[in-house]
């Protein structure tokens, strides 16, 4: 048994080397991107499955229920962080919100969800996350993401090329998302803006092209500035329960067909608005909400409507912090 685990550990460094599925995904890197095939070899050579990451994925923030999903944003010191970042960086942020049509206090407070204001962007380093969803993504989980993660893999690489990033270092989240706004790869390659403009989209140093980026990306998913993220609503009792959205957030009804379904919201909204309605579990009981389409913008930014009610109610702590300051 001994020399067995001894021979198991010696040969460990080579099994980690050659990854299940990692031939296929060379010659993809190769013929349909143009990636030199010795540089991904090496880069997947030197990228390790970490337990750690697949244990992270089985447990995410968002399976919690809102009543304990929320503290863990709301909290004073990141609501003082976020007035503090706002103050310190007032002329970008207005300048930033002016030309891509997207509310202030909603670009701050993704960047104090994420990571907050820059000071916890993640200790995994992204190769090992990526490579480890890409290639072992757990079996016990509800859906199979490795397709996903291997595709943000492939982008990764292409980022590291493109923007000359050194691919075997950089670290970031378990889920590969990298930077101040946590941007996946794809996002990154897709939606990162050079605010600062001195030739690069730097998403790690650069609190200009951070706040460009994470706005440009709320401006291209439609962002409409001015207009309601959500709104409390009130089930009547015989309300189409069946209805509430749980996966896609996208504003189906009007407020006045919400209102005839059973869902009352305030009389000051639109009775045109397009609305969803969802449901958030309280300590005792559920409280419903009126989704409105910014809403369904902050979801494309993470899925899970805890998530874009956390970035709202942090949004409107902040405004509140920045009036009284
Ligand atoms: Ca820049």
């Amino acid at each position: 048994m001994r020399i067995i685990l001894v021979l198991l550990l010696f040969c460990a460094p080579a099994f980690a080397a050659q990854h299940p599925g990692s031939e296929a995904f060379i010659k993809r890197a190769v013929s349909e991107y143009g990636l030199d095939e010795n540089e991904v070899r090496s880069l997947l050579q030197a990228a390790e499955y970490k337990q750690s990451i697949v244990d992270a994925i089985s447990r995410p923030a968002e399976a919690r229920a809102w009543h304990q999903y929320r503290p863990i944003f709301l909290t004073d010191k990141r609501i003082e962080q976020g007035v503090e970042f706002w103050q310190d960086n007032r002329d970008l942020i207005t300048a930033v919100a002016e030309k891509y049509g997207v509310d202030e206090e909603v670009i701050v407070a993704i960047i104090g969800v994420e990571t907050s204001y820059g000071r916890i962007t993640g200790g995994y380093r992204t190769l090992d996350a990526l490579v480890t969803l890409g290639f072992y993504y757990p079996e016990n989980l509800s859906s199979d993401r490795s397709s996903f993660f291997a595709s943000e893999l492939m982008h990764y690489l292409r980022l590291a090329k493109e923007e000359g990033l050194p691919a075997a270092e950089i670290t970031g989240s378990y889920a590969g998302a990298m930077g101040m706004g946590q941007f996946m790869p794809s996002s990154y390659r897709e939606y990162a803006v050079d605010f600062d403009g001195d030739g690069r989209r730097d998403l790690w140093r650069s609190t200009a092209d951070v706040v460009g980026s994470v706005a440009n990306y709320l401006h291209r998913h439609g962002w409409q500035p001015g207009q309601p993220v959500t709104m409390r609503a009130w089930a009547a009792q015989d309300a189409a329960f069946d209805e509430v959205s749980r996966r896609n957030f996208k504003p189906t009804l009007s407020v006045a067909e919400w209102r005839a379904k059973g869902f009352h919201s305030s009389d000051q909204l639109s009775p045109d608005l397009p609305a969803a309605v969802i449901k958030l579990a309280e300590k005792e009981r559920h409280r419903y909400w009126l989704t409105f389409k910014n809403f369904y913008v902050i979801t494309r930014y993470n899925r899970s409507p805890k998530y874009a009610m956390a970035v709202f109610d942090l949004s409107q702590e902040i405004a509140v912090g920045m009036g009284d300051s």
